[in-house]
């Protein structure tokens, strides 16, 4: 047994000791659900400031619409590298377990919570008891949380918008050089071309780039999604089976375009060498550049990036535009996954389970959610002419606690009054433009895949260094044949039968839980 299988098991063991010694008492411990109820929260987010005005904040709103008398315990995780740790040792001890454990990325104790009974099944109680929660995750979100028996042991904590991204491009240039929106790819490149090689800022110097953004495909979905390819997806083909995005030959026809682009100066060559995040946003803001695909929240006026564009380009403009259509017509923006990065359980220390689903429920509703992460209206922010406006700033902010509770399933809908009106309805256009994609792309439910652990660091390193090999013009174009030809023997053969596998019983799996979902979640709605 290696080290990491025997830390499993002797904590599986552990909890099973605490989780069967802890029953025995549990007669003591049972409240009549009206007294005053003390409930812990293992928290991540936001500044971790202790007794903060937040905490107190939520009390109030807790005690008042539950009825009874609440109290918070803010149990506060360490930095990202000891959380995993901390959180380990905190469920291996009943004693030491919060009622709420917040968690990300540990599938495999996860796993051994639940067969240790260490979490708690929550359907009953979200049926009782869940209505904001039920409501706002969506069915297709619960299926990546259910298990086949029946249950729910964890809740995502914060899943991003269905579609984050966009195509952007500078609208006060498209009227300089009297220029149409573009909609199909073609009609795109054109603009990129003007946009580079017609001074379209009219200073008459040959200084800007049609296209530009970060070293990563995603940044290049107006090319790849208009051909409805994604070199980082499994992507479901015609005859249902499924393959490695970068292995479809639509990659080659986009490498194409791009390395075209690339060699005619129309692409900012920054993108061929890994840049930070920063620097794009820093590329953006100096307004020398007239597309690229981004976040969507940079259409909030409050956002930094836009802030620092409008404060060098006054008269400067960027517009979102649909996604580009491809050669056969297709078009899409990129969705996000509905799974959610972080998750919440109710532990088997929690004295009353119930009440602990029916504080995570009072949090999910918009009011608590805009109470805990913004403050008071009128006292820590303002809404003027329906865009909200911060009354204070970062520093106090941390000393009230604002964002302790952050993935607290954290709405991303009207409750995050930061976005603009606009910005709201562009977030809901891109769930739609994100659709085509969507329904192409498998996000896999399983959390083991052991081929695409072993055998993925390789052939993503290879894919790599071919594509942007190509895109840079180091590489012929037909280096990409050579990448498929390479992929079966890298480990690409056994990827893709596991792929196929996990997808076929997923897809069965979905069938039983559809089922299942109308059953126990839908009518409790
Ligand atoms: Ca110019």
């Amino acid at each position: 047994m290696n080290k990491k299988a025997y830390v499993i098991m002797t904590l599986v063991l552990s909890i099973s000791l605490i989780v069967a010694a802890c029953s025995k008492d549990a007669g003591n411990k049972t409240s009549d659900g009206t007294g005053p109820y003390k409930i812990s929260l293992a928290l991540m987010g936001g500044p971790k400031t202790p007794d903060s005005w937040v905490n107190k904040a939520l009390e109030k709103d807790l005690t008042e619409n539950l009825g009874r008398d609440i109290q918070v315990e803010d149990v506060f995780l360490p930095s990202w590298d000891d959380a995993k740790t901390k959180i380990n040792l905190l469920m291996s001890d009943k004693k030491e377990m919060p009622d709420v454990m917040w968690h990300w990325d540990m599938n495999k104790e996860f796993d051994s919570w639940v067969k240790a009974g260490a979490v708690v099944d929550l359907v009953p109680y979200l049926q009782k008891y869940g209505q904001n929660i039920i409501n706002y995750y969506s069915k297709e979100t619960m299926f990546y949380h259910w298990d086949p028996s029946g249950k729910i042991f964890r809740l995502p904590g914060d899943i991003s918008e269905p579609g984050t991204m966009t195509t952007i491009i500078r609208k006060d240039w498209l009227d300089n050089l009297g220029l149409e929106v573009p909609k199909t790819l073609d009609e795109y490149i054109k603009v990129l071309r003007a946009f580079t090689k017609d001074d379209p800022d009219g200073n008459g110097k040959d200084d800007t780039y049609g296209f530009a953004g970060e070293n990563s495909y995603r940044t290049l979905a107006p090319f790849f999604y208009s051909h409805g390819v994604d070199p980082e997806a499994f992507m479901i083909q015609e005859d249902g089976t499924v393959k490695f995005g970068a292995t479809m030959p639509q990659v080659k026809q986009v490498l194409a375009i791009v390395r075209g682009l690339y060699e005619e100066g129309i692409m900012d060559p920054r993108m061929v060498a890994p840049i930070d995040g920063a620097q794009v946003d820093d590329i953006m803001a100096n307004g020398k550049i007239g597309s690229i695909y981004r976040w969507v929240a940079f259409f909030n006026p409050d956002a930094t990036t836009h802030q620092s564009f409008k404060a060098l380009n006054p008269e400067g403009e960027y517009m979102p535009i649909e996604p580009i259509i491809g050669p056969n017509g297709f078009a899409s923006d990129i969705p996000s996954d509905e799974i959610g990065w972080s998750f919440l359980s109710v532990t088997a220390a929690a004295k009353e389970p119930d009440t602990a689903v029916k504080v995570l429920n009072r949090m999910a509703s918009s009011e608590t959610n805009k109470l805990i992460r913004f403050g008071e209206e009128g006292e820590h922010y303002e809404i003027i002419d329906g865009q909200y406006k911060s009354k204070i700033g970062p520093e106090e902010k941390n000393k009230l606690g604002l964002g302790n509770y952050s993935w607290y399933i954290t709405r991303k809908d009207e409750a995050n009054i930061e976005n603009i009106p606009e910005v709201i309805e562009l977030f809901n256009k891109r769930a739609e433009t994100a659709m085509p994609m969507r329904e192409k792309i498998v996000f896999f439910k399983s959390l083991e895949r052991p081929a695409w652990i072993e055998y993925s660091a390789d052939v993503k390193k290879l894919r790599d260094e071919t594509f942007w090999g190509i895109i840079a013009g180091e590489l012929p174009l037909d280096a990409f044949d050579d990448f498929v030809a390479k992929y079966p023997e890298m480990g690409g053969k056994e990827i893709d039968e596991e792929a196929n596998k996990l997808y076929a019983e997923q897809d069965q799996q979905y069938e039983e839980f559809s089922k299942w979902y109308d059953e126990n979640i839908e009518s409790y709605k």
